[in-house]
């Protein structure tokens, strides 16, 4: 088995009944493995809803940690609108030129700075720092401050010893809150100052608020920007004819993106809460009672999908919900998009071959089933032009 072969853990599962009931921190989930499901449910926000307990529609579960909500990810409609309105023209910014401009010096310089050395561990000397790097442009905050967020490792809410690591928790807490004062004494051009001065229906958005989607921005676009830079890395070195054809066919590096995020699906799945005694799949879901959409598994449901298990890297054809569906589809996704296409592009220009070495691969246990995420670490050499 090839180092960058992701497989489906969910299939039997998806094609004999539809879901797969698992425990998390003894609050059961039913996830919902078939992608029709998946978009049904992701659409119904009356019946399965995000503004639960904050942390409960994530599996696994953050209540413990945390107690504030996360804008507007654990917002119902028709609230959610109106900070989605506020927040996303904001999160488009990626769209510009001079953004562009400036993204493609941040990932050109890493790229640069890798194929100079030997062994790269690509997790936290690569990905954790292209994310932190990018995140800087998507604040609208100085390069520098990157260099403390990259300090903080892969996950501000998971550790090596615990899936939900309060101490860790507090650290991007406290932090924010340092933050949100700063801004407030002295406002600039930041995202933080931003929201400070917004009002949603008239009212001014509180400390508390601003909090809720600035941990949602750090939180969100962490580890799925770690996992999809990292995991890409893998397929080119496996595949190095992909990276050929991205030289040859500058066009398809789009399709790409989508490709790699489907095959990939760097957030496997999310939860919500259920308002009454339902059913999905003839199941019967109890009132109060979780389901998960899960995004891996239906981005590899083969009643949509050809060959759902193989790259390709052109596919014309790709309704994949790797960024979610419906009214919560991932906010950070044009910031994200545009990472992952410039890094091809400069991985195609830049980059002849690349070798792993050495790797631990990052499995997630839900139940009966044993997903690969990406990596916990992989050591590569990557050899420049
Ligand atoms: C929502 C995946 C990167 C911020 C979502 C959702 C998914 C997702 C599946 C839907 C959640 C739901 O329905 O409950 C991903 C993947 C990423 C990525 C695969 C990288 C490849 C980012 C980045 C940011 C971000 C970089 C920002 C820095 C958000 C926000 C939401 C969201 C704010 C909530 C939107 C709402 O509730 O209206 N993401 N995400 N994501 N994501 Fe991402
Ligand atoms: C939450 C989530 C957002 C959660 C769209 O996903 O990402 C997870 O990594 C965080 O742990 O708190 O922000």
């Amino acid at each position: 088995v090839k180092t960058s072969e992701f497989p489906d853990p969910f299939e039997q599962a998806r094609i004999e009944k539809g879901y797969g009931d698992i425990d998390d921190q003894n609050d059961p989930v039913t996830m919902l493995l078939r992608l029709k499901d998946v978009r049904k449910t992701a659409h119904n926000w009356k019946t399965f809803i995000s503004g639960a307990t904050p942390g409960r529609i994530v599996v696994p579960s953050e209540v413990d940690i945390r107690d504030i909500r996360q804008i507007p990810f654990e917002v119902d409609p028709p609230e959610h609108k109106d900070y989605r309105n506020l927040i996303e023209p904001w999160f488009k910014r990626p769209l510009e030129k001079e953004y562009a401009a400036k993204l493609t010096k941040i990932i050109e310089d890493l790229v640069d700075e890798v194929v100079e050395k030997d062994d790269i561990e690509v997790v936290g000397d690569f990905a954790l720092k292209l994310q932190s790097r990018a995140l800087t442009l998507l604040l609208n905050i100085p390069f520098e401050e990157s260099e403390t967020w990259i300090g903080w490792g892969v996950h501000v809410f998971r550790s090596e010893e615990s899936s939900t690591d309060a101490d860790k928790a507090n650290i991007l807490f406290d932090y924010l809150d340092e933050q949100i004062d700063r801004a407030a004494e002295n406002p600039s051009d930041d995202l933080y100052s931003l929201l400070l001065a917004s009002e949603v229906n008239g009212v001014k958005m509180t400390k508390e608020e601003v909090k809720g989607v600035m941990i949602l921005t750090f939180a969100g676009g962490r580890d799925t920007v770690i996992n999809a830079v990292t995991n890409s890395l893998s397929y080119f070195a496996e595949n190095p004819k992909a990276l050929e054809r991205l030289r040859q066919e500058p066009e398809i590096v789009g399709r790409a993106v989508e490709e790699l995020v489907r095959y990939f699906s760097p957030l496997t799945h999310m939860g919500r809460v259920v308002t009454e005694d339902t059913k999905v799949c003839e199941h019967a879901i109890k009132n109060d009672s979780r389901v998960s959409m899960c995004w891996a598994s239906a981005n590899r449901d083969s009643a949509v999908f050809e060959k759902p298990n193989e790259v390709v890297l052109d596919r014309k054809i790709n309704p994949h919900v790797g960024f979610g569906f419906s009214h919560h589809n991932c906010l950070g996704a044009t910031h994200a998009r545009q990472i992952l296409k410039i890094l091809m592009t400069t991985l195609a220009n830049k980059v002849t071959s690349i070798d792993i070495k050495d790797y631990k691969e990052n499995i997630e246990e839900w139940g009966e089933f044993n997903r690969k995420v990406g990596f916990d670490n992989i050591t590569m050499n990557i050899h420049g032009k």
